[in-house]
């Protein structure tokens, strides 16, 4: 079967934040369907939608899975849950935070979905330095489906990149590389 390649936003801002997403990136290699591949730096992220919060660590991961979109969307839950993710407000704090950015396929290219409960990419991709700056490290030649415009043109017009602050790798060894 062929493999998507994916793009995994990581989020937390509670708790042991550097521990969590290690967790969350460990969990997910295990998973059935999905390897990971390269990962980001980890930044220090400004919170972004308006809410009084602590500042988040985010990174992004970079994968290669035969699980279609939305079994790749019940793997990221089922780690969020694992981690110890409980229901809380809309862009408020969370121990764990794993979103799909970008789902392609060699065959179809980056592809769109657009469904009540999933959206790929994800919708507000394009607003958030704290996910751009991290994207950007791993494709920035890659072409928003949706948008038509290169991740690393995305990322040099978005606000608020100085609010994104590199913190070093995430300490997670993924085959011969460190992520
Ligand atoms: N996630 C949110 C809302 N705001 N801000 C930062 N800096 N990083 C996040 O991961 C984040 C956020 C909702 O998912
Ligand atoms: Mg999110
Ligand atoms: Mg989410």
């Amino acid at each position: 079967m062929s493999e998507a390649t994916v793009y995994l936003g990581l989020g937390t801002n509670l708790g042991e934040r550097q521990e969590n997403l290690r967790k969350a990136l460990r969990m997910l290699q295990d998973g059935n369907g999905l390897r990971l591949l390269r990962c980001s730096q980890v930044y220090e992220t400004e919170p972004w939608g308006g809410i009084e919060q602590p500042s988040f660590l985010n990174c992004v991961a970079e994968g290669a899975t035969t699980l279609d979109p939305e079994a790749l969307l019940t793997l990221c839950k089922g780690v969020e849950e694992r981690v110890g993710r409980v229901p809380g407000v809309r862009w408020g704090p969370r121990l764990i935070d794993v979103d799909i950015l970008l789902y392609g396929s060699e065959l179809y290219g980056s592809q769109v979905v657009d469904l009540p409960h999933l959206e790929i990419p994800h919708p507000r991709l394009h607003l958030r330095a704290f996910a751009l700056v991290p994207l950007a490290e791993l494709c920035p030649e890659r072409v928003h489906p949706v948008l038509k415009r290169s991740i690393a043109e995305l990322c040099s017009d978005v606000t608020g990149k100085d609010g994104v602050v590199r913190r070093g790798d995430s300490g997670l060894a993924l085959g011969n590389c460190k992520c």
